[in-house]
């Protein structure tokens, strides 16, 4: 464990990891200065839950030449001002991650990472070890540091975490780290692909040989990042017929181990759908058996698992149009998992804020799966540009005019998918807010063609 007791230390950006970080490194005897560069006036919420001797600069420059450690949020670049100057005076830097980890005493760290399916992935975790004292955090929204004042010897704490969380982390060590698959995305932060990929990989960097890696044998980057690893490799595959791990034999996800084979559950008996969540159950029931759970706890918690919201989820059904939220698709291969998911022409809606993807990409899917693409946002001209020659293509402003071009467009049987490829925040706070908007537009239009009463989410 650090011993910060009178250490100067500033933690950058006052999101919800600033918070947890400052309030941890001040209870731990630490002089806290928090930095944002936002003014006060928008981070009111958030200074007000900081403990009254930290140090809050906002708004303005901030000068770290005094301080003997500096804790990075996760948004916070690598070549930000604050962090290039630490990094030219020989300050160390660390992420919330490892400062949550350095605070840890024993706790069974299951850590996972990839670039779609965390949440999802980690949620079912969750719920596969909710027999033990299980902790579930990290970039599902529930920052290490938070939880760390709350937590005992014996939890296990099952940590979602992102490549710019793991770009900073000095001796983060997981006992299972899982690696779900690999996607270009967050182009907007990393130069090239090959530093995304990097900062991904040290989720295994510390591991020794006692430790384990989950991982997906279909996956190539995946696989090649394993091999380079200390620890035990446990893989998991939705393609092929592994000699040890779990896959797919039939209708059934088999678990073979030392030879003997044995049936888990059938693909088609839990309500996670499509082939993207075939993934992420085989990866999270590799997960609980490398834990320890009985089959028929893992059985019975992947069977009752409910889809999380705002991915691939069904708002409403008007005059036989399905009307889909998948506002969590913030890239170019989320959107591809959503489109495969269904067998009925689409009217497919996307947009956002670029990250800098090669929307291209898309175009196979796009001939064979949608009838129109519908863009709006910062992005719309970017992807449009790129995918013009292989649909027609329209542009709106907003989400609300998105929802009634996409009604007037669609026939019996269509869907209208929400997949956007980009982030929120051009137009929204969250993907959330973006999701509930779309949400809220879908309800309005179906009250107003069907009335109130046709409110139910089948209804037509
Ligand atoms: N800030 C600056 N200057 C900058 C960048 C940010 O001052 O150049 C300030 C902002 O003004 C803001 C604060 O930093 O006040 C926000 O910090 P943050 O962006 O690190 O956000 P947090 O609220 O701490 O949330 C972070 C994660 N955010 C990011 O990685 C961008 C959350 O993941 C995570 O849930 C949370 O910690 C808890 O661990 C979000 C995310 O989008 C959901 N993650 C990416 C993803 O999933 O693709 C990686
Ligand atoms: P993350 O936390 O990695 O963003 P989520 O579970 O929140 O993952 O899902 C984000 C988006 O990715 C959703 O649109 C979802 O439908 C899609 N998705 C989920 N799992 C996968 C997967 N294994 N492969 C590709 N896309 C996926």
């Amino acid at each position: 464990m650090l011993n910060l007791k009178n250490k100067k230390v500033t933690v950058l950006g006052l999101g919800v990891s600033g918070l947890a970080s400052a309030k941890l490194l001040y209870a731990a005897g630490a002089k806290v200065t928090v930095w944002d560069e936002l003014e006060k006036e928008r981070l009111f919420s958030k200074i007000s839950q900081l403990p009254d001797g930290v140090k809050v600069i906002c708004g303005e420059p901030i000068d770290i030449s005094g301080s003997n450690l500096i804790v990075a949020s996760p948004g916070i670049p690598p070549d930000l001002q604050p962090m290039l100057l630490a990094e030219k005076k020989g300050i160390p830097v660390i992420s919330e991650l490892e400062l949550g980890y350095q605070y840890l005493s024993g706790q069974k760290l299951i850590a996972l990472t990839g670039t779609n399916g965390k949440t999802t992935t980690v949620s079912l975790i969750g719920k596969i070890l909710s027999g033990r004292p299980v902790k579930v955090c990290g970039n599902i929204g529930l920052p290490l540091c938070e939880v760390i004042p709350d937590t005992l010897e014996k939890d296990i704490i099952c940590l979602e975490v992102s490549s710019f969380q793991l770009e900073k982390i000095i001796e983060f060590r997981p006992d299972i780290a899982a690696f779900l698959n690999f996607a270009p995305d967050h182009l907007d932060r990393y130069l090239r692909i090959e530093d995304y990929i990097k900062a991904k990989a040290r989720i295994f960097e510390n591991q020794k040989k006692e430790d384990v890696m989950v991982l997906n044998a279909d996956d190539y980057v995946v696989v090649n990042l394993g091999r380079k690893g200390k620890a035990k490799p446990y893989f998991f595959s939705k393609k092929q017929i592994l000699q040890e791990g779990i896959f797919v034999r039939g209708e059934y996800i088999v678990a073979r181990f030392k030879g003997k084979e044995e049936r888990i559950i059938k693909t088609d008996d839990f309500q996670l759908k499509g082939q993207h969540n075939l993934e992420n159950v085989l990866c999270a029931i590799l997960c609980g058996i490398v834990v320890g759970i009985d089959i028929d706890i893992i059985v019975e918690e992947v069977r009752n698992f409910k889809p999380l919201p705002h991915r691939i989820e069904l708002i409403a059904v008007i005059s036989s149009i399905r009307f889909i939220n998948d506002s969590k698709a913030t890239n170019v291969a989320s959107v591809i998992a959503a489109l495969v998911s269904f067998n009925k022409p689409i009217i497919l809606i996307a947009g956002g804020k670029d990250k800098g993807e090669d929307y291209s990409m898309l175009i196979p899917y796009l001939k064979e799966r949608c009838k129109a693409l519908i863009l709006f946002g910062e992005a719309a001209d970017i992807i449009g540009s790129m995918v013009r020659d292989a649909i027609g293509v329209s542009k709106v402003s907003d989400l609300a005019q998105a929802v009634n071009l996409a009604y007037a467009l669609a026939e019996t049987d269509d869907i209208v998918l929400l997949s956007p490829a980009c982030s929120s925040f051009d137009q929204f706070t969250s993907y959330k807010e973006r999701g509930e908007v779309f949400k809220k537009e879908v309800i309005k239009m179906k009250e107003r063609l069907h009335g109130k009463e046709s409110n139910h989410i089948y209804s037509s």
